[in-house]
């Protein structure tokens, strides 16, 4: 499996997040993609390689020009609105919901956290937007490997993406990835690509960005949302609207999964993305469906792993793994790892 590692994630390093009513250490650390690097040298997993240089047209092609516009100065802003901010990460305390307007564009600061996001656990830090910047580049590359004939190829990047949507960050996620991914593969010329998000969270962000599109096919495995994060959507009943309408899969199973029956599900959304007519695949690349995960709640154990990497690898197509959530660290670069071995052993 061709890697392509943003050697810039460790930019981004949230500190503390916000978890009922105080600040703990934040779960979405840099190690995360140290350990899967570190393994796929190990085990000597295939080349590694930098991203190409990005065209930042890429991100605005799913994402709303103003909340690039916000991502790429929201730190200078940050200090700017007093000094010792510099020393710690940036949060939102505001939020635009029902009967407010998100039309405007205040001037406040403050107030273009809140806009622009929908949770209070997803700091902002001095680097955030190098490395999440560099991350986009990563799945541009990675798109056009594939484009050059490449079976597969894994971005390996922090911060995560599919919680992102078109103007919100949230959930440890800024750019979202896999959907930069997917549309990179549309604009290279596959008529249809399908998204397959595997993280224990529904990946709202994406499911959102491609809502209303036939051209993208979302489907999802996740933790059943009226229990678990993100909480307002990932339900059975989202099937898409207008044009998207029958491209959107939601499967969400009850917390304490294992993986008999999340296998089935899987099943189920590959089956889906074959009839779909997908000539892509775009994989969200969670690894927090481990039972040993601190903030999830499945039960897969690390060799199950190589029989999703195998099951992804029999849709027989070209394929590009997204690193996503996974917050048992030490344990993340071996289940990453055994995804991408299974799906290169059934590949071939
Ligand atoms: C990409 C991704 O996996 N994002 C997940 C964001 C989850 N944010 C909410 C975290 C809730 C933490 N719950 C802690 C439970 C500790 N026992
Ligand atoms: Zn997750």
């Amino acid at each position: 499996m061709l890697t392509i590692y943003n050697d810039l994630h460790a930019q981004h390093h949230g500190k503390l997040e916000m978890f009922r009513g105080e600040m703990v250490p934040c779960f979405e650390v840099p190690a995360r993609a140290d350990y899967v690097l570190q393994e796929l040298r190990a085990r000597r997993a295939g080349d590694i390689e930098p991203p190409d240089a990005l065209d930042d047209a890429a991100i605005v092609r799913v994402h709303a020009p103003r909340y690039v516009d916000f991502l790429r100065g929201a730190w200078d802003e940050w200090v700017a609105l007093d000094p010792a901010n510099a020393a710690r990460d940036a949060f939102p305390s505001y939020w635009p919901i029902r009967t407010f307007r998100s039309d405007v564009l205040p001037s406040s600061f403050p107030a273009r956290m809140g806009l622009f996001s929908y949770d209070a656990g997803s700091p902002l830090t001095s680097g955030t937007w190098a490395a999440a910047r560099q991350g986009a580049a990563c799945v541009v590359t990675a798109a056009r490997r594939l484009n050059q004939g490449r079976r597969a190829a894994f971005a390996l990047t922090r911060p995560p993406g599919h919680h992102a949507g078109a103007d919100f960050f949230g959930g440890y996620c800024f750019p979202n990835n896999a959907a930069i991914a997917a549309q990179a593969l549309r604009d290279a010329g596959a008529a249809r690509v399908a998204v397959l998000d595997i993280d224990y969270h529904h990946g709202n962000g994406t499911q959102a960005i491609f809502y209303n599109r036939a051209d993208v096919f979302f489907a999802s495995v996740h933790g059943d949302p009226h229990t678990e994060y993100p909480y307002f959507l990932g339900y059975a009943d989202e099937c898409g609207e207008g044009a998207g309408l029958g491209a959107n899969l939601n499967l969400p199973l009850p917390r304490g999964t294992g993986f008999e029956d999340w296998r089935a599900a899987l099943a189920k959304a590959l089956k889906a993305i074959d009839a779909s007519g997908a000539e892509a695949l775009v994989v969200s690349l969670g690894l927090d469906t481990f039972e040993g995960d601190p903030i999830a709640g499945f039960r897969l154990q690390s060799a199950d792993y190589f029989r999703i990497g195998e099951d992804i690898a029999a849709a027989g197509l070209p394929t590009a793994f997204v690193f996503e959530g996974g917050y048992a660290v030490a344990e993340v670069g071996v289940n990453a790892v055994n995804v991408l071995a299974g799906f290169d052993q059934r590949a071939g």
